[in-house]
């Protein structure tokens, strides 16, 4: 009989089916940084005086900043301390396989020259250079992949974008007209004159119907075949599965997904926020999303001068020296065939279980239960020192060091024969 398909079942069967040619480098890739980075980094979370709180890049909607005043603000917007090849180093340095920088948020500013309004970097601020060129090029040369996050419905600049509703009256909106005019006309730009893109990173869907977005898939395809596009292209189309904002999947999934999250708790810069996710968090939040099969992008928020948080680039490079040593046991893996378990995590290569310990039983003794692998050899990662195990019925039990070598995340690789 028929039923409503859920979304698990909806990308599971997506995912046994036909997935797009290109996308084994992104399963692969397990690490992508994300980068909010606007006119509201200029503000910093604060509008006249005032503070506000929760996400940066909402502060014209927050405040519900009329459009001419918030406009005005870019005549100050002078990122003169950017420098692209320090933030692709820097992300190069952490460990990152991918970067998407959001090229128009929902405030409408493009950070880039566009020819389709003049509200833009270019032609709005006294910086007058186009930084997201510099920057595609710079991850680039760094053997990364590069994409652009665009906001394709919410547009709070333009009369018939989106979900400003202080100044414009959201049912007197011609939608259509929006796509038209603007966000189908600056995505073309976007996919025209940065070179090569892996990804354009769409967000919160509105304004077409399923046929409509498939249609607008096509036309943005045939610009660049190889490029991936989002799941919040909406209607459960796009090329990868992104789950909600800081969200995990609490179970492994089949098929390309991502989880997002932010190192503070803003995406845009906001100058009251320290409250950064230590390197500790980081490593296994990206241990996590391994072990259940995905990635994990990662967003920073670089100030309105052009810097990115001296947090961000401190954890961020620390999070890199973690994988320096561990890095065999994330990129490159699958979902661990052991779940979840209270000491940590697992991934998965051929004849390999990689245990990701993160809490030391006080026994010193690990256990995984309902093991039925044939163990050849246990030893941690970071120096090959081989350590004790042995089976007692289904279960395998590790003798661990007295002390773990990384706090953070100790790996331990179980070589195992046959099949699992
Ligand atoms: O509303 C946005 C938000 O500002 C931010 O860009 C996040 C990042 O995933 N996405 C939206 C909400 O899902």
């Amino acid at each position: 009989t028929a039923h409503a398909q859920t979304m698990d079942e909806m990308w599971e069967s997506r995912s046994s089916g036909k997935e797009h040619a290109n996308i084994q480098w992104f399963k692969d890739a397990k690490f992508g940084l994300f980068i909010h980075w606007g006119l509201y980094s200029h503000l910093g979370g604060e509008w006249k005086g005032k503070r506000y709180y929760g996400s940066g890049e909402w502060i014209m909607n927050q405040a519900k900043i009329p459009v001419r005043e918030y406009e005005a603000t870019a005549a100050t917007f002078n990122p003169s301390r950017f420098n692209a090849d320090e933030w692709a180093q820097l992300a190069k340095d952490a460990g990152i396989k991918y970067v998407v920088i959001t090229a128009k948020h929902h405030e409408g500013f493009a950070m880039y020259d566009s020819k389709v309004s003049t509200f833009d970097i270019v032609d709005a601020t006294p910086f007058k250079q186009d930084p997201m060129k510099l920057l595609a090029d710079a991850v680039r040369k760094r053997g990364m992949h590069f994409g652009f996050y665009y906001s394709q419905f919410q547009d709070w600049h333009n009369p018939n974008g989106g979900k400003n509703t202080w100044d414009f009256d959201e049912s007197k909106k011609d939608y259509q007209k929006y796509y038209r005019q603007k966000a189908i006309p600056q995505l073309k730009e976007l996919m025209s004159n940065y070179g090569d893109l892996s990804i354009v990173w769409f967000d919160t869907p509105g304004g077409l119907s399923k046929e409509q977005t498939q249609q607008f898939i096509d036309s943005l395809r045939l610009l660049q075949p190889k490029s991936l596009f989002s799941s919040r292209v909406g209607h459960g189309l796009g090329d990868y599965r992104d789950y909600g904002d800081s969200e995990m999947p609490a179970m492994p999934i089949n098929g390309a997904w991502e989880s997002i999250y932010t190192h503070n708790d803003s995406w845009g810069y906001m100058k009251h926020d320290m409250n950064f996710k230590t390197p500790e968090t980081i490593i296994r939040l990206l241990a996590e999303a391994a072990s259940k099969g995905g990635n994990l992008m990662l967003n920073v928020g670089p100030d309105g001068s052009g810097r990115i948080p001296a947090y961000s680039a401190q954890f961020l490079r620390e999070t890199g020296r973690w994988l320096q040593v561990n890095g065999e046991s994330i990129y490159g893996t699958t979902q661990g065939l052991i779940p979840q378990q209270p000491w940590g995590v697992t991934t998965s290569k051929p004849g390999k279980q990689y245990l990701h310990v993160w809490t030391r039983p006080r026994s010193g003794k690990l256990l995984i239960p309902n093991a039925n692998m044939q163990v050849q050899k246990v030893y941690a990662l970071a120096d090959g020192q081989p350590v004790k195990w042995h089976k007692r019925g289904d279960a395998i039990w590790i003798d661990l060091p007295i002390t773990l070598s990384d706090a953070k995340n100790t790996v331990f690789v179980l070589e195992y024969a046959g099949e699992a």
